[in-house]
């Protein structure tokens, strides 16, 4: 059978021709693009060849889904758009989750898709099917590519778009035809980003703020996109405000700061008589809205307007350059009055708060049980992580645990699925954040549940010779399904998986290091050797089935 594949388009063998591969891959090296996601089809050769000739590498996985994890892995370590490539038809649509995600997460990435030829659109060809329609809901934009002259621009805009605030996934293909044309054409110079400007509204968000005796900031992702960390910390430094964070917004004030706060966030933003919210959307995991004092004055700030204001609208709605705001913020507060001694009382009574709570949570940590409490299993992890790893959540109650206990220090050193919650995409993004950061310490937490989705990326891990570590929660059931399906009927179905299973002897056969852990004092050493072992590792811990999370809601 005659594929795709086998039939030699035009351009090809052409030494030094500037076939539409090449010149996407010069487009995508003017925007600083050094590392390509993606897994093999013919409609993808030409890209690649651009890719050979200008030195950017070509990481292939083990599934579409995983490439677009990586290039969101990519974009969520640097801030620097992450790129992928999908074969027409099934490579693309294998890829929509992901996509799905990015596009919650306002990750900046761009999905570069192969396509059916142009000329004979819609004769049946392999794999022909039109993405825009699947793909256009979830992206910032979806185009395709119909002349090769036109491949450098688009190819430009894709990247351009992507990173722009606010900031998202963008799509773009290129039919078979066109990308094995050769045409002459420069990928346009970087366009200049606008001046950052704060939002209009920041003088009657400051004279609220002036007067505020117990004010709190819940920051996310958005915050981190923005790149306002030191915008966030100085007006929580300069107006004495204790900080919630979520999502990539973790580590933008260290978890060791004394205005930084993770267990208190019921008695934060529950008790504050001002709220400043940053950078996130008021959805279910901020109880939407609800979880914020009703009497409070809401202040938002964020690069978009409020797609949640059914939900709760806000006081002042600051949308605009993030940073720029939060720094206008803090000068026009502390010019109308307000400064950090005003709000002592009440940072004081937080942290008492705060210090009780985690004293409470000690006894967990301490758990010598076998198979183990999951908090036994963090703490054990809390000794062998640096302050900069980059620690990646998959999976259900075990990462729900590990993102109340896990503390992060620095920007972009916790990934999670974020509020699309699709599992598999821990060890693509590991892929990507290892690729990005060389030299790191890379933890990809898994669900046994959240393992098999991805579980072939230690293929990848181990052909790639990426040094990361995954750590299975393993206690042989779907948790954050079978426990609120028992609450809710009193029995459950399709929540049983295999118990005790050697997933760790998977990942051996696929050429990596693999322990099994059974008891708390096993732990330790195992993960010691896990990280010193100097490539991919996968430590299965048999984790305890009874231990039941304490959710306040059962389902989302
Ligand atoms: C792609 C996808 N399928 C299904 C779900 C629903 N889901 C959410 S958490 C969960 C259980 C995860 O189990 P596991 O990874 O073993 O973690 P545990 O809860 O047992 O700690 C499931 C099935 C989902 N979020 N994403
Ligand atoms: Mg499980």
């Amino acid at each position: 059978m005659a594929t795709e594949e086998q039939q030699k388009p035009a351009g090809v063998g052409n030494a030094g021709a500037s076939h539409g591969g090449r010149l996407a891959a010069r487009a995508l090296a003017s925007r600083g693009v050094t590392h390509l996601f993606t897994l093999s089809g013919g409609h993808l050769f030409s890209l690649y060849d651009g890719c050979k000739e200008e030195g950017i590498e070509v990481v292939d996985v083990r599934h579409e889904q995983s490439a677009v994890f990586a290039a969101e892995g990519w974009a969520k370590a640097t801030r620097t758009p992450g790129v992928c490539a999908l074969t027409a038809g099934p490579g693309v649509t294998n890829g929509i989750s992901a996509v799905a995600g990015a596009g919650f997460n306002g990750s900046p990435l761009v999905v570069l898709g192969g396509r059916a030829p142009e000329m004979t659109w819609g004769t049946g060809r392999l794999q022909e099917i039109d993405h825009l329609p699947i793909v256009s809901p979830l992206a910032k934009s979806a185009e395709t590519v119909k002349d090769a002259g036109e491949i450098p621009a688009a190819t430009a805009r894709a990247v351009d778009l992507a990173v722009a605030a606010p900031t998202g996934p963008t799509f773009l293909d290129y039919p078979l035809d066109v990308v094995f044309t050769e045409a002459e054409a420069d990928p346009p110079p970087l366009p200049t980003p606008p001046a950052p400007e704060p939002a209009a509204g920041v003088e009657e968000a400051a004279a609220l703020l002036a007067t505020a005796e117990r004010p709190a900031i819940m920051a996310g992702t958005g915050v981190y996109w923005a790149g306002a960390e030191q915008q966030l910390l100085a007006l929580a430094e300069r107006l004495g405000i204790p900080v919630y964070l979520n999502g990539m917004g973790r580590g933008c004030v260290p978890a060791d700061h004394p205005l930084a706060f993770s267990r208190t966030r019921g008695a934060g933003l529950g008790g504050c008589d001002v709220a400043i919210v940053i950078g996130v959307p008021l959805d279910f995991r901020l109880g939407f809205g609800a979880s914020i004092n009703a009497d409070a004055k809401l202040i938002r700030v964020d690069a978009e307007p409020n797609r949640l204001e059914r939900n709760r609208a806000a006081d002042v709605d600051l949308v605009g350059d993030v940073g720029a705001t939060l720094a206008a913020l803090a000068e026009a507060a502390s010019g109308a009055g307000g400064g950090a001694g005003r709000t002592d009382g009440w940072v004081a009574e937080l942290r008492g708060a705060e210090d009780e709570k985690r004293a409470a949570e000690s006894a967990d940590f301490e758990d010598d049980r076998a198979p183990l409490h999951p908090m036994r299993l963090y703490a054990e992890l809390a000794g062998v992580l640096d302050r900069n790893a980059i620690v990646i959540g998959d999976g259900g109650d075990f990462v729900s645990y590990a993102g109340r206990v896990i503390e992060t220090y620095e920007p972009g050193c916790w990934m999670d699925p974020g509020p699309f919650g699709c599992l598999g995409g821990g060890p693509g993004q590991a892929i990507g954040a290892a690729c990005a950061k060389p030299g790191r310490q890379i933890c990809v937490l898994l669900g046994d549940g959240a393992f098999g989705f991805s579980a072939m990326e230690f293929d990848t891990l181990a052909r790639h010779g990426l040094p990361v570590v995954g750590v299975i929660g393993n206690n042989g059931i779907w948790a954050l399904e079978k426990h609120p399906m028992e609450f809710l009927y009193g029995y459950s179905v399709a929540a049983e998986l295999r118990p005790e299973a050697h997933y760790e002897q998977v990942a051996e056969a696929l050429g990596c290091h693999g322990e099994m852990v059974r008891t708390p004092a096993e732990l330790r050493p195992a993960l010691e050797r896990a990280f010193a072992c100097g490539g991919p590792a996968l430590v299965n811990v048999l984790t305890d089935p009874e231990v039941v999370y304490p959710r306040k809601a059962v389902l989302a």
